[in-house]
């Protein structure tokens, strides 16, 4: 973890201190939240429609079940998780953003129920000392509404908690169970048009194919069709997202809370003993026939193993015992992660997020003080803004900027461009030959003749990009 703010961020906390001293209260309050926002760790917002398992991966991610998990009244308010060497939780009320302790109950967990109602609550804040939340604080959402769902008062709400966190986060990660749905793409329509939205790209957003033991009709086979699907979910969508990867966020979460005891363990090594393997693949056709199915273990306990590993799950490890995985706690728990993805999933949060924190914080923020700049009218902020954006050093920034272009479809270069205007956004340009580099520099400045301020604003900074990656290797061919 590099230590103190990046080069970038630094820059960034100098504009939002001028902010902050502004006469403008509005604006002030923004510079105040501003460096608030650059002073923790990258912000990470899970994002997605109710239900998706947006939770029950937060809690994988943690290693506890803080956050509730159970969509029926849960997930009504923003939970904030950041590092402090002490687990503590605290009701912010909306109304004077009063502060009052929540006790954890004696399993050190959040309490399903609050003093305050739902609609009264501003966010939970909970702090833990988990190395985890030294590199990132995680916000967990209500979620996007179904366009199914009526608009009551309360999934309103919802919806505009999950856009402002959305909104104040760094990065977002979008839970999705499959590809997107004409209601889903209603719901990410709605979002498009929020202020969070501006986070929804390709440059910030990665899609997460949750509850991936559930894609296929038969979960024996779901994993292999999760992988395929978010393979094409990746590519038909790179304005949302960087990438998709599948996770079975409850065999995560059963996993690295340590969930599974050992009469799971026990139930588990009597079933693969009983079953042979075409009993079990029927037996795990539905919840219903694996309760059914003759043989040991009684139905309470094939509940529970149901609950902690979903049908899928429940497979896996009859499949792995039936291999030679010992039917003990430590061994099945072992193999409950590594069939979930978590890993995966983390490295590739890792190489699309952590790398670019510094880039991604300050961005954020420096685009929140713009716009309260332009707002406010203080026209020597917003310049000082824009001159820092020209300095060569934040050229980074400019290229997380062309994304957004691109997301929202303000500007639309042609086939053939438009992709490397993504690669550079998602990955930065290869190294190059300069006779390469300046072919694909005069393509694009030849399409600035043809577009508006904003293309031309675009290829601006793909010439620029072009240069640079013919300079990264003092103009000969790679290797
Ligand atoms: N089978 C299965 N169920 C899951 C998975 N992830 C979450 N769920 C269940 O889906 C429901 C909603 O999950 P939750 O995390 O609360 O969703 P949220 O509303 O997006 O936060 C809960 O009953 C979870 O147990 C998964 O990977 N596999
Ligand atoms: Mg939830």
């Amino acid at each position: 973890m590099p230590p103190g703010p990046g080069p970038l961020t630094a820059a960034v906390v100098d504009l939002a201190a001028i902010a902050e001293r502004s006469y403008d209260p509005r604006l002030a309050e923004v510079g105040r939240r501003c460096l608030d926002r650059l002073r923790i760790p990258l912000s990470i917002a899970l994002v997605g429609r109710v239900s998706t398992g947006k939770s029950t991966l937060l809690n994988a991610l943690l290693g506890r079940k803080m956050a509730p998990t159970d969509g029926r009244e849960c997930t009504q308010i923003v939970y904030v998780f950041r590092y402090d060497p002490h687990t503590t939780a605290t009701l912010v009320s909306r109304a004077g953003s009063e502060r009052t302790t929540v006790d954890l109950d004696d399993r050190s967990r959040l309490p399903a129920d609050f003093d305050l109602p739902a609609s009264e609550i501003s966010y939970i804040d909970v702090t833990m000392p988990l190395p985890l939340l030294e590199e990132v604080t995680l916000l967990d959402t209500p979620g996007l509404a179904s366009a199914e769902t009526q608009n009551s008062a309360a999934t309103e709400r919802m919806l505009h908690d999950t856009e402002e966190s959305a909104a104040r986060a760094d990065a977002l990660l979008f839970c999705v169970n499959g590809p997107i749905r004409e209601d889903e793409a209603a719901a990410v329509r709605a979002f498009s048009g929020s202020r969070g939205a501006k986070r929804l790209s390709g440059a910030t957003a990665i899609g997460i194919l949750t509850r991936a033991d559930q894609v296929a009709q038969d979960p024996l086979s779901s994993w292999t069709a999760a992988t395929g699907l978010a393979r094409d979910m990746a590519a038909r969508n790179t304005e949302l997202f960087s990438t998709v990867v599948p996770v079975v966020g409850l065999l995560a979460e059963t996993a690295e809370t340590g969930a599974l005891r050992e009469p799971h363990a026990r139930a588990l090594g009597e079933l693969a003993r009983a079953w042979s393997p075409d009993v079990a693949h029927d037996a795990l056709a539905s919840p219903m026939m694996f309760r059914e199915e003759g043989g040991p273990v009684e139905g309470p306990v094939r509940t529970e193993l149901l609950d902690l590993l979903g049908q899928f799950g429940v497979g896996r490890m009859l499949d792995r015992i039936r291999s030679g995985t010992r039917p003990d706690v430590v061994s099945l728990t072992r193999e409950a992660a590594a069939a979930s993805g978590l890993a995966a999933m983390r490295t590739q949060i890792r190489r699309s997020l952590g790398s670019r924190s510094d880039v991604l914080k300050a961005s954020g923020a420096l685009e929140e003080l713009m716009e309260s700049a332009y707002d406010a009218g203080d026209r020597s902020l917003y310049d000082a803004a824009q001159s820092m954006l020209d300095r060569p050093e934040m050229f980074p920034l400019k290229v997380i900027g062309m994304g957004r272009q691109l997301a929202t479809g303000e500007v639309k270069p042609p086939a053939g461009l438009v992709e490397q205007a993504w690669i550079t956004v998602q990955t930065g340009l290869p190294r190059t030959t300069k006779a390469e580099a300046s072919r694909a520099a005069a393509e694009w400045k030849r399409w600035a003749e043809l577009t508006d301020s904003a293309g031309q604003r675009l290829a601006r900074v793909m010439v620029r990009a072009w240069q640079l990656a013919a300079e990264s290797k003092s103009g000969e061919g790679p290797p």
